[in-house]
């Protein structure tokens, strides 16, 4: 077994999602054919950091992201800091001969993604995007049945992410609501999870029409925030919102499925309800994370009086990963999609190919995202190949 030694670029959120894979996967995967080493965290609050380092388990702390793509006892930059450091640090770690991690979106913007692919091509290192949601073993069994033709033809690809974390009006203005710093708002952050599945599961989507909104204006400045909690001063200094609210759209498919999206965050009672139906000629299937170790299966050649949608458990050794965790029926959870996640790039380095998915898939999402913003913005149809 190999050893890679990461470095990681962030340490909030998603810092402790990557952190807790790389810490599970030598203990559940022992058969990985490369280890993930965690050399060092670097953020730039060097006493939030140190807590961080001790806390995850991470051998040393640096405040500067130059000092640790220059260090030569690293194979890998882990970049999960806010969207807008996304691109300049995976160029900057690429030239430097690293292999690449990236958090979704993978950048702010079509052409920016772009160059990050080219970069990470052209240093000939390992990338990945973290679409996390591939990686549920459920999620495995609806593309596996797809892939086998078990439901035929697609027709409909519907998705929804809703969540409802910034209902109230003097939630503060994190940075999850600043265009500069996140590019957009449910649209990337959520939309964009939506679109890789999309890609993943019915295909490459060729036109796109989209209505968005932003529903609270004004919000007070952040005194404190981490992760997706805040604290501001509901009468303190107020600034702008620069983000979508909720973004919907509807697509069409290469293969002639349609699609229909829809990413808010003002969705009231739905926390976080990441779900998809897939129609097919031969059955349908269904899934919500918030019940994520369920796919909902129905076959059109399922006997008359039986026919119904039935409910598959993947916690059992057939289903993707689930040898690796507990005896059958035992659930897993969100966190187990970043061990399965890391898992693809470890294996990727191993077995020198590019991990799926990479960011070339992080760019095909950026397409969608950008045309369904033209068509917002110009109030029509776009279609993808007018962003070629
Ligand atoms: C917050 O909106 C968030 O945590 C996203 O940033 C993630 O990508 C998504 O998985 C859940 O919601």
């Amino acid at each position: 077994m190999g050893n890679v030694r990461v470095g990681m670029v962030g340490y909030k959120f998603m810092g402790k999602a990557h952190s807790n894979a790389y810490r599970a996967l030598p203990m559940f995967f022992p058969q990985a054919k490369a280890k993930p080493v965690m050399k060092a965290i670097c953020g730039r609050n060097a006493e939030a950091l140190e807590q961080a380092r001790s806390q995850f388990g991470w051998e040393d702390a640096v405040t500067d992201w130059r000092e640790l793509i220059a260090r030569d006892d690293i194979d890998l930059i882990d970049i999960n800091a806010p969207s807008d450091a996304h691109k300049e640090i995976a160029i900057e770690a690429a030239k430097a001969g690293k292999h690449l991690f990236c958090e979704k979106p993978l950048a702010l913007s079509l052409a920016d993604s772009r160059e990050m692919l080219a970069a990470a091509e052209e240093a000939g290192v390992k990338h990945m995007v973290g679409f996390s949601y591939r990686f549920a073993p459920a999620v495995k069994l609806a593309k596996k049945l797809i892939e086998e033709g078990r439901i035929g033809r697609i027709y409909h690809f519907r998705a929804t992410f809703l969540q409802d974390w910034i209902m109230d009006p003097e939630f503060p203005l994190v940075w999850r609501l600043q265009k500069e710093i996140a590019g957009s708002g449910s649209h990337g952050d959520l939309g964009a999870h939506l679109i890789d599945m999309a890609r993943y599961l019915a295909g490459e989507i060729k036109d796109v029409v989209g209505v968005s909104e932003t529903f609270i204006k004004e919000r007070p400045i952040p005194q404190t925030m981490t992760g997706l909690s805040a604290k501001g001063d509901k009468d303190g200094p107020k600034g702008e919102v620069t983000v979508d609210d909720a973004t919907l759209f509807l697509a069409r498919f290469e293969n002639g499925a349609l699609g229909s999206f829809e990413a808010t965050r003002f969705a009231a009672g739905h926390r976080s309800t990441n779900a998809f139906e897939i129609n097919g000629s031969l059955g349908s299937i269904k899934f919500d994370f918030e019940r994520m170790n369920e796919l909902q299966v129905y076959f059109t050649s399922d006997a008359e009086d039986v026919q119904g949608f039935r409910r598959v458990l993947a916690t059992d050794a057939p289903h993707a990963y689930m040898d690796a965790w507990w005896p059958a029926g035992h659930p897993i959870g969100y966190e187990h999609t970043f061990t399965h996640e890391m898992l693809e790039l470890m294996e990727a380095i191993a077995e020198d190919r590019q991990p799926v998915p990479n960011f070339y898939d992080g760019v095909k999402c950026q397409e969608v995202l950008e045309a369904v913003e033209r068509s917002v913005e110009e109030r029509r149809w776009v279609s993808l190949a007018e962003l070629q």
